[in-house]
C-alpha cells in the first residue's frame, strides 16, 4: 500500500514515514508549500488546504496541521503556532510562560482526501513547556515540550521515542484505523 503526504516540512515526513515503514506502507513525500488561511482552528486550517488542493491533486492525499496549545494562555498559539514560531519563536513562548501554569498539548489534524470527500483524523498529546530549551533533535516547538510522563523534551528524543506517544502518531494511528490497518 502507498500514502502521499503533501506537506513542505522534512521532519513531518520523516516521522510519518517511519511509522509507515513499520507497518509496511510506502509514504510517497509530496513536497509542496502550500498558502494557509489563518482559521480559528487547527481542524479548519488543515479541512481548508485540503479541500483546495484537492482541486489541484488527481489522486488521493493526506496533509496535517499541527498546533501548540498553552493552557494558561487560553489556547494561544494554537492556529496562530506557525505564525508565533516564525515571530517570537521558543524563547518567546518562555519568556510569556514567566510565573505561569505550564501545561500545555499538542493537537494535530490530519486532512485525508479520498477522491471525493475531505476525511479529517485528530491526535493530541499533553505536556507541558519546559523551563528552557533542550535538546537538537526535531523541530518547531520540539525544545520546549516534556510530553505527560516523561523528563525529557521532545527534542531530546528520537523519531522513534518521539513517535512513541506524538500528537501527529495518535492522529496517523486513527486515520490508518480507518483504512482498516492495524498497527
Ligand atoms: P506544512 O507544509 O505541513 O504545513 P509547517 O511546518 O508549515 O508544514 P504547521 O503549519 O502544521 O507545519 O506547523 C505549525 C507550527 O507548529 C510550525 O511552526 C511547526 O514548526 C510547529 N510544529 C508542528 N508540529 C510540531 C511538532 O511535532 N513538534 C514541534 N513543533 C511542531
Ligand atoms: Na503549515
Amino acid at each position: 500500500m502507498k500514502l502521499k503526504f503533501l506537506t513542505s516540512n522534512m521532519h513531518k515526513y520523516n516521522e510519518i514515514s517511519a511509522f509507515l515503514g513499520q507497518l509496511g506502507i510506502e509514504c510517497q513525500w509530496v513536497k509542496m508549500k502550500y498558502e494557509e488561511i489563518q482559521g480559528e482552528s487547527t481542524e479548519e486550517i488543515s479541512r481548508d488546504s485540503a479541500v483546495k488542493l484537492s482541486r489541484q491533486m488527481d489522486d488521493k492525499f493526506f496533509l496535517e496541521d499541527t498546533g501548540l496549545y498553552i493552557n494558561s494562555l487560553k489556547g494561544f498559539p494554537g492556529p496562530y503556532s506557525s505564525y508565533i514560531s516564525k515571530t517570537i519563536g521558543n524563547e518567546g513562548i518562555l519568556d510569556l510562560l514567566k510565573n505561569k501554569e505550564r501545561s500545555a498539548y499538542f493537537l494535530t489534524v490530519i486532512s485525508y482526501f479520498d477522491g471525493a470527500n475531505v476525511l479529517t483524523f485528530q491526535g493530541k498529546l499533553n505536556g507541558k513547556i519546559a523551563e528552557e530549551e533542550k535538546g537538537k533533535t526535531g523541530f518547531g516547538f520540539d525544545p520546549v515540550f516534556v510530553p505527560e510522563n516523561c523528563e525529557k523534551t521532545l527534542a531530546e528524543m528520537s523519531i522513534e521515542e518521539k513517535n512513541q506517544h506524538s500528537h501527529r502518531i495518535n492522529a496517523l494511528r486513527s486515520f490508518i484505523s480507518y483504512l482498516g490497518i492495524e498497527d
